[in-house]
Formats: structure tokens, sequence, C-alpha cells
């Protein structure tokens, strides 16, 4: 079937009638559609939509914008299963994982429609009299919204939602990969009845509709998720227009294990974090840094639990690990672990192409793990975003810190102690954006601040208050009832 981009609440085809396909990684015989391959005539009417659709939609009261958003929630939650059959289909993760991605922009959109009742500002007593202040939130603008395909419903959610109910109208260019699911998506809110303009969805690729949309004179604000890259290109471009530029990037997240943690739950904990979604999460744990009396033995667990995980179509019940997204992906995967082997890493387990059966038919990639692996090493740095997990061994407490900070990146963290002095030093020596105490690094709560330090990001935080603060800017209110004019700073 062949699908359109929906630009002013009108479904319409790329100018130039170019098209794309989405192709299942589980089996790429199965086409989940044809999208438009949408350039930069396409993408000035869509924030020309935008900016038509700003004044009225920042003037309605945010408690009605909510009530849209209310209604969108109930609307993914009939819909629930469909979609994440559709998710599990095209961008491969489990079916159980996938019903949770779905999850998230359900809690979200309750979580954020009730802020509509919020959106708090504050007041403050005037250093004159008979004058008030107070400090309220107002819409950014057109905003440009960018994202990546591993989590293709949760992740939008947590930029349309905050960004609708603070009054801003969006532009958003899904990953190419993941189309299908997009306009699943945004039917959601057509069926709910937004108004026309406020919501545009823009298919097509990051070289060509991604960036004519950044470059947008009337984008005043860009909100992107993906790799570090691509990210830095972006933040480059919005500098340049002086847009405000939100960014949540990579991670090569750490999990350290001390000598009294308890093993089997580690080891639980860390294959989920780092095979669960193929380890194509953000949080995704990559590396392991193992205190030397416990390690043996943790390896041996992981191993063996490792070798029993279930490959296949995530459609399947009883499939444990879907494929990676790609071809492209999955070259990049192996090629990493190619160079770990180069590098002097010992292989555990893993390390090829699964190709037995019916995994010829689609993408898919052994859980790999490497131990022995040193901060030297490029696959101890880089985020391979695939099953690859890195083992390295720690003398104590202070080394596993100065191993876990050993990396450009900070967005999740995790420790597993049974000893509270530890827990609670880890809190304050890991430099990340998240730390879990006897938790994997995956999973969040939308009530909560998402996001990293250093190269993961520039300071900005999806989800939780974070959000409303992320897509509004402070207006400053002062009222003076005196009757004269009143100079402050005690200017006479
Ligand atoms: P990227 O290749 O960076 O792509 C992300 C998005 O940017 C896609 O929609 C892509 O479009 C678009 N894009 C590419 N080049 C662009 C350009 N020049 N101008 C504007 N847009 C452009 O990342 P990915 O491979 O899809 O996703 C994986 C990365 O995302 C990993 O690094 C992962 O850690 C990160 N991630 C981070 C988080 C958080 S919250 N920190 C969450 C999920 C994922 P096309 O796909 O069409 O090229």
């Amino acid at each position: 079937m062949k699908y359109k981009n929906w630009i002013g609440g009108n479904w319409v085809d790329a100018k130039s009638g170019r098209t794309f396909q989405s192709i299942s990684p589980a089996d790429n015989s199965d086409i989940l559609g044809e999208f438009p391959f949408s350039e930069k005539q396409d993408v000035n009417a869509a924030v020309e939509a935008a900016d038509k659709a700003f004044h009225d939609w920042s003037h309605i009261p945010s408690p009605r914008r909510g009530e849209l958003l209310f209604a969108v929630g109930e609307l993914l939650k009939g819909r629930k299963e469909e979609l994440a059959k559709i998710m599990t289909r095209e961008m491969g993760k489990v079916l159980n994982e996938a019903r949770g991605d779905v999850q998230e922009a359900i809690d979200m959109a309750y979580y954020v429609g009730g802020e509509g009742r919020r959106l708090l500002g504050y007041v403050t007593p005037s250093e004159l009299p008979n004058k008030t202040c107070y400090a309220i939130r107002r819409p950014v603008g057109r905003v440009a919204l960018i994202t990546p395909w591993n989590f293709p419903i949760a992740v939008p959610s947590w930029k349309i939602f905050p960004a609708l109910i603070a009054g801003n109208t969006i532009v958003w260019k899904p990953a190419q990969d993941t189309p299908r699911i997009a306009y699943e998506f945004s039917r959601v809110f057509e069926e709910a009845g937004i108004p026309k303009g406020v919501f545009n969805l823009l298919f097509g690729f990051g070289r060509e509709a991604g960036q004519a949309l950044v470059e947008h004179a009337k984008i005043d604000m860009i909100s992107f998720t993906g790799s570090v890259d691509v990210g830095r290109h972006i933040y480059e471009m919005g500098a340049k227009k002086i847009n405000h530029v939100h960014l949540e990037l990579g991670g090569k997240n750490p999990i350290l294990v001390m000598e009294d943690a308890g093993l089997e739950l580690a080891a639980d904990a860390i294959l989920w974090s780092a095979f669960g979604t193929t380890g194509q999460r953000c949080t995704a744990c990559s590396r392991l840094i193992v205190v030397e009396s416990v390690h043996d033995p943790l390896i041996a667990i992981l191993v063996k639990k490792a070798k029993k995980l279930k490959l296949g179509n995530g459609l399947n019940a009883d499939v444990e690990i879907g494929p990676v997204i790609n071809k492209t992906q999955l070259k990049s995967i192996h090629d990493y672990v190619e160079l770990g082997i180069k590098e002097g890493a010992k292989l555990e387990i893993g390390g090829k192409i699964a190709t037995e059966g019916d995994l010829a038919k689609g993408t898919f990639y052994m859980p790999t793990i490497f131990t022995g692996v040193t901060p030297e090493m490029r696959i101890f740095q880089e985020e391979i975003f695939g099953p690859v997990l890195t083992v390295s061994k720690a003398k104590g407490y202070e080394h596993a810190i100065e191993l876990a900070n050993d990396t450009q990146f900070g967005l999740s963290s995790a420790i597993f102690t049974r000893n509270v002095y530890t827990a609670q030093r880890a809190i304050d020596d890991l430099e990340a954006g998240i730390t879990y105490i006897n938790y994997g690094t995956t999973g969040a709560e939308v009530h909560l601040p998402f996001g990293g330090v250093k190269n993961t990001g520039n300071g900005g935080r999806e989800a939780g208050q974070a959000a409303i603060e992320q897509y509004s800017e402070w207006k400053t209110v002062y009222i003076d009832y005196s009757g004269h004019l009143q100079k402050a700073q005690g200017i006479d």
C-alpha cells in the first residue's frame, strides 16, 4: 500500500512523486508499505502549515489541549495490540517489548495531558508597592522533531505530547526505517480531532527531508534523538539560526558488579539490558565491569544463559531476541566484532551473523560477549548498537568507577551491590543522567526526567517536568497598579 505525508490536515504525496519502501528486518520479503520520499519543497509545505496553525493552537487553553491528549491516550489503549504487531513487523523488537513501547506513549499521553491543568509558573512579590510580578510558560513556536527507529512510538511520544501541551505546532520526520508505525501513530491524532496543521508528518531520509527541516528559517526549535555525529551536525545547523536545540544522543552504558552482588539477579538484568531490543537501545548495557573476585562465576552464568536465548521473528511468542534493524547495521556490528578480536578481546560467545533456517530471511546477529576488554579498545569506547557486551575486570570499587566513567557518553548506569554505602557512593560517582541500583541500565518511567550527561546530550531532558520546560519559554509579567510612574532599582 502507498502512504502519504500529512501536511496541513491533508494526506499528500511528495511533490516529486518519489517513494521508498519499508522492509521488515525479520523477513526482508515482508514489505510494510511505500512512503513519500520528501524533499525541500515538501518540508516547506509542512513548515508553512505548522506556521499557519500556530496562532490558534497556542491560544487554546492548555487544559483543552490536554483533553485532546487524553483522547489520543484512549485511542492508543484501544489500538495497543494492533500497533505493537505492526511495530514488531517493521522494527523487529519482540512483541512484548513492542507492547511496552506503545504503553510508554499511553502513559505519556495521560501524564502530559494532566500537565495541561498545571503548566506551572510562579508569582513573586515585587520590590515596589502596588505592583505584582509573575512568570508563565509560553510555547516556543514551530518545532521540528527528528526521531530514530529503535523506539518508534515511545521516543516520538516523549517529544510530541509535551510539545503540543505547551502550545507548539510540530513537523515530525520519523526514521526512514520505521515510517509505517509513524503513520499509524499519527492517524490516532487525526482520529482524536487535532486541528489541521498542528501536527505535520513528513516521511523521508535524514539527508534530504531532515536536513531541509532543520535548516528551515521558520523552525524555532529542533528536538533530535539519534547518533552523536548527526546530533552534532544538527546542533551546528540550529546554532546558525539561534534555535533552541534539544539533543538526546548515544550511550555506552556500564553495569558494575561488586563482590557482594546477587549474581543470578545481576546476570538476568545484564542479559535483559545487553540483549533486549537486540542491544539497540540508547540505554543498552554495552559494558559490564566486574570486580575480580566474582568475574569468573558471573561470566559462567552469563554464557550459560545467553546460549539459551532464542532468536527469531518477534511475532512468535517464544522468541527473545529479534533482528537487527537493517543490513548496514548488521555489517557495522560484525565489523566491530572483528575489530574486537583484532584488538585482543576474548570472544566468549556469539560473534556471528545468524543464518540458520528462517533467520536467513532477515538480519539477525548472535548475542555476543567479549571478556578481557580494556579502555584503549574501540569496542570499549564506541557505541556498537547491537547485541554485543564487553566485559572488563576491576580491581575494586574505585577502579570500577574509573572504568565506568572512561567514556564520552553518560546516559545510563547501574551497580549491583547489597552494601548501602557502596550504592550511595556510586549514585554520586557515576557520570550519567540515570543510575540504577540492583537493576539493569534500561527502562524509564515517564514522570521522571530522562537523558544524559557528557556527549549524550546538551543538557536538556525528556519526560517528567523537564519535558514541559524543554518545549516552552518563560514570559515574565509585571503589573503596576500604583497609578504613577514607579522606577525600579531605587531610581528617582
Ligand atoms: P541517526 O542515524 O542519527 O538518525 C536519527 C534521525 O536523524 C533519523 O530520523 C535520521 O533520518 C535523521 N537524520 C540523519 N541525518 C540527518 C541530517 N543530516 N539532518 C537531519 N536529520 C538527519 O540515529 P539512528 O541510527 O536512527 O538511531 C540510533 C542512535 O540513536 C543511537 O546513537 C542511539 O543511542 C540514539 N538514541 C538515543 C536515545 C536517547 S533518548 N538518548 C534514544 C534512542 C536512540 P534517517 O533515518 O532517514 O536517515
